[in-house]
């Protein structure tokens, strides 16, 4: 008998780790832009996330930081000197931290040839995430290299922007059952890029053998693109009935959740009204961009950052929530404050995948023993801080590979290297 499970993949933080402003329409990543970053608290921020997690839910997977500097891309960006400085930061991005982009993945109940589906997001919107997909198709076709649970696609074709699991969502009944599967995608014209095309959420479903029935395509609201929020994950999240959403998340609000009930009937939404949170304070403080997460008990559980509970008006709902009859009874706070700055938040820090932990390469299983060596690993090899004058230097990059080296070392896949 299988044992189909919900495992978080989060992405280990790089040592590459800074805020160089490169994501357009992130308002995080542009007010942030020239800070000193702090990569190995960053790490250790993540680490500590997911040692909650292990001891919250029973399980915890990772995925592994790519290797900075791109020294193929920078050779591409032919360097001269007039160059804009963001081309010089892109390299060097730690951008692929946030797995909720890394793919987008349909558990076997859903698919027609009862494999877990993953397509790598291409991420083309932006230059210095548009370098991931090469170096993550080949880490996930390590960590789920079992074709016999597991089929791993080519990215979306550039022409369509693909984010991945960020504007995906999946309701179900329990996660080992069949699911219906919501894809959230942006209508370009903005003044902020839609990061998702309609096209490519399209094509992953087909793809990965949906049944038509049971997918949903949802427009994004213009207006929440508008104010920052550049994924849907950044307005809504959902964890088996439950859709967790802000009022003003999708282009037509009603119309959405009917779509949704139509395919899956059993959906209970709990939205949050703008006049309790409104648009700006939700993106500012990532109430949504949390890991909505059934708890062994039954219970849900919303993994938030510590941005909510430092808001009046997030943490008075976020209590009026926990004390309510509704279905979503814990508000966990979880400091990240690291990558929150450049806009990543516990739920974009992580990639879900339904499936049966022993068909995966083990050595992306968390337990404590390895929770307490990537500890040890980070805090020997990882820089302490970086400053925007740092990018480019021979020094710092030695630094960035070392450390990488180490951690693939310290868990044994070389074959990354
Ligand atoms: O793509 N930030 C990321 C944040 C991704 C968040 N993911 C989800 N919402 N799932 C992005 O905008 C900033 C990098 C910089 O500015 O240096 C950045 O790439």
């Amino acid at each position: 008998m299988s044992n189909l499970v919900e495992i978080n993949f989060d992405g280990i933080v790089g040592p590459s780790h800074n805020y160089a402003g490169l994501s357009l329409g992130n308002i995080a990543s542009a007010s942030h832009k020239g800070d000193p970053s702090f990569p190995r608290a960053a790490a250790l921020q993540g680490v500590e996330k997911m040692r909650g997690n292990l001891a919250r839910l029973g399980v915890q997977g990772f995925l592994l930081p790519l290797p900075r500097p791109n020294t193929a891309l920078a050779k591409t960006l032919a360097y001269d000197g007039t160059e804009a400085p963001a081309l010089r930061a892109a390299p060097w991005s730690a951008s692929s931290m946030w797995t909720a982009n890394a793919a987008t993945v349909s558990p076997a109940p859903d698919t027609a040839d009862g494999k877990c589906h993953l397509t790598p997001a291409n991420l083309v919107t932006m230059l210095h995430r548009a370098q991931e997909w090469p170096d993550t198709k080949r880490m996930l076709e390590v960590v789920f290299g079992n074709r016999d649970h597991f089929a791993i696609h080519d990215i979306a074709p550039i022409t369509f922007g693909d984010e991945g699991a960020a504007n995906h969502m999946r309701f179900c009944e329990g996660h080992g059952s069949a699911g219906v599967e919501v894809f959230v995608y942006g209508r370009p014209g903005g003044r902020f890029p839609a990061r998702q095309h309609e096209q490519a959420s399209r094509l992953v479903a087909r793809r990965h053998g949906l049944d038509p029935a049971k997918c949903v395509f949802i427009e994004q609201n213009p207006a929440a693109i508008e104010a920052g929020a550049f994924h849907n994950d950044v307005v809504s999240v959902a964890n088996e009935r439950v859709l967790f959403s802000h009022a003003e998340a999708f282009a037509d609000q009603a119309g959405a959740y009917t779509a949704i009930q139509t395919a899956f009937p059993a959906l209970e939404v709990v939205e949050v009204p703008a006049d309790a949170v409104s648009l700006k304070e939700a993106i500012r403080t990532y109430l949504f961009n949390a890991q909505l997460v059934t708890q062994p008990d039954g219970t849900m559980a919303l993994i938030v950052p510590e941005e909510c509970r430092e808001s009046a008006s997030v943490w008075a709902y976020c209590e009026r929530m926990m004390a309510g009859n509704g279905p979503i009874k814990h508000v966990v706070p979880v400091d990240v404050r690291q990558s929150m700055a450049n806009g990543g938040g516990p739920a974009c820090l992580r990639l879900r995948v339904v499936c049966d932990p022993a068909t995966v390469d083990q050595r992306f299983l968390l337990d404590e023993a390895k929770a307490d060596l990537l500890e040890k690993t980070i805090a020997a090899n990882y820089p302490e801080q970086i400053d925007p004058a740092d990018i480019g230097s021979e020094t710092l990059a030695k630094t960035v590979v070392a450390a990488r080296a180490a951690l693939l070392a310290a868990l044994d896949v070389r074959e990354l290297g």
